[in-house]
């Protein structure tokens, strides 16, 4: 009987949701608690031709984003493959900003005067902007991506052109015995199986080794409405609170954070194994365990709140643009990011309202956003009178565009942004 009930709960789930028919879904849906509802997405980063525009074929999913009220992880629900994702046409350049650039040296040379390590391994290494500050003997990178890739090859780095995973890690725990530092920036949350990458770190990781992660922050997207931190590429946005939680099970401790400015507020989690009494852990652990629960990320209600921001900010975003549309403004996009491609997509804003982005990254010239189909010019020189008003789709780097376009600004030349709250500036 009881076993009956189950299959018809089964299929009823099954019947409703019909485009979502997957085990793991339906897994997904009884860990997770939905939130939001952010509609029916492109792959942020599938940048189209305009053969591909013509051919009218684009991959859409159903972006909604779910807590799990045990273990505090956030996470998007649906499942898209590792491999469609990131494959040998990956457009994004971590080099593409000078502030990125300045990050990863600064850290660099962080932990070669904290750690001294003996040997570096970097998971997700893209363009080599981190691994670059390194000698080329100490360190090896991982980077499914071939384009991608081939650029750190092509650099002289030792660079695996795999997904991190355990077949990997033992590959590489047979040729190198000393990592004592592992870096993982903006990567660790695009991987679906933490399970798989806590178990492969911890067998290649030295005993006195230490793991460092950087990801999107949960609590300062929350705190800025920053919604477009959710594409299929962010599959998880972390507090420390869910990291702590997941860590536990691998007999891992974060012994240090810090907070950083970059990509809209992140979390820089340094992390021991248990075993290792070598750090102490830092106050500062505590505090942003405090700062989160008195936020209330360890509370299902701050969720929904958060989802009803969201739609605030849909309509002031989309009231601030017709606005200026209905007074014949000129606008334009600036910085075409993933992120951009939730906000377009979800305010149903296309090229009738912005006539397109700038932007510096080579693959993306050329090419249409996915989605709302806005086509990308080459980024080439300062802003002078291209348009009235300029979106920010890198919000992210406002303070490095807004230095590198004072002459635009000067000059009574506006940007429009979402975060924290829609408005010209
Ligand atoms: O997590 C991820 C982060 C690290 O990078 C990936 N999943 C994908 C990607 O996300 P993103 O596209 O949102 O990242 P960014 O770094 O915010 O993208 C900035 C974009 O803006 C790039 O396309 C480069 C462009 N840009 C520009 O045209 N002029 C950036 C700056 C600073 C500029 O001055
Ligand atoms: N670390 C860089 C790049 C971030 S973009 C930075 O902070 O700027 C995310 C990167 O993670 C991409 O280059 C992507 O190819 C890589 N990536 C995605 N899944 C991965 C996996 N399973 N293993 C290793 N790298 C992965």
């Amino acid at each position: 009987m009881e076993t009956l009930n189950l299959s018809i709960l089964f299929y009823s789930f099954a019947i409703y949701y019909k485009k979502l028919i997957t085990l793991n879904y339906i897994i997904y849906f009884i860990m997770y608690k939905k939130f939001l509802d952010l509609g029916l997405q492109p792959l942020a980063n599938k940048y189209l031709s305009k053969k591909d525009l013509i051919k009218k074929k684009e991959h859409l999913y159903h972006l909604e984003v779910g807590f799990n009220k045990k273990s505090k992880l956030v996470s998007i629900l649906k499942n898209i493959s590792a491999e469609k994702m990131f494959d040998n046409k990956y457009p994004y350049r971590s080099s593409m900003s000078k502030t990125m650039r300045n990050s990863f040296k600064k850290l660099a040379q962080k932990v070669t005067k904290t750690f001294d390590p003996n040997f570096i391994m970097e998971i997700g290494s893209n363009d080599g902007s981190f691994i670059k500050n390194f000698d080329k003997k100490k360190i090896i990178s991982i980077e499914p991506c071939k384009n991608v890739a081939n650029i750190t090859k092509n650099m002289g780095y030792k660079t695996y052109s795999n997904f991190w995973n355990i077949k990997l890690a033992k590959k590489i725990k047979s040729k190198v015995k000393n990592i004592d530092l592992i870096y993982a920036a903006n990567t660790i949350s695009h991987i679906k199986n933490l399970n798989s990458v806590f178990k492969s770190i911890n067998h290649v990781l030295s005993d006195k080794g230490v793991l460092i992660i950087e990801d999107p922050s949960l609590l300062e997207c929350f705190k800025k409405v920053s919604y477009d931190q959710f594409y299929n590429e962010h599959i998880y946005i972390f507090s420390l609170l869910s990291m702590k939680n997941l860590l536990k099970k691998y007999k891992f401790k974060v012994f240090n954070i810090e907070k950083l400015s970059t990509h809209g507020g992140s979390l820089r989690y340094y992390i021991k194994k248990d075993s290792n009494n070598k750090f102490r852990t830092s106050k500062k652990v505590k505090e942003q365990l405090n700062r989160e629960m008195k936020f209330g990320l360890n509370r299902f209600l701050t969720y929904i709140k958060f989802s009803r921001n969201v739609e605030n900010s849909r309509k002031k975003l989309r009231a601030i643009l017709s606005k200026l549309k209905k007074q014949n403004k000129k606008i334009i996009g600036y910085g075409s990011t993933a992120k951009v491609c939730t906000i377009l997509t979800f305010c149903k804003i296309k090229s009738d309202t912005l006539d397109y982005f700038f932007d510096t990254t080579p693959n993306k010239i050329g090419k249409y956003i996915p989605g709302s189909h806005i086509y990308v010019k080459k980024y080439s020189k300062p802003l002078t009178n291209e348009a009235d008003y300029v979106f920010l789709g890198a919000w992210n780097f406002k303070k490095e565009i807004f230095n590198k376009e004072r002459k635009f600004i000067k000059k009574g030349g506006k940007f429009i942004t979402h975060v924290p709250i829609p408005k010209i500036i």
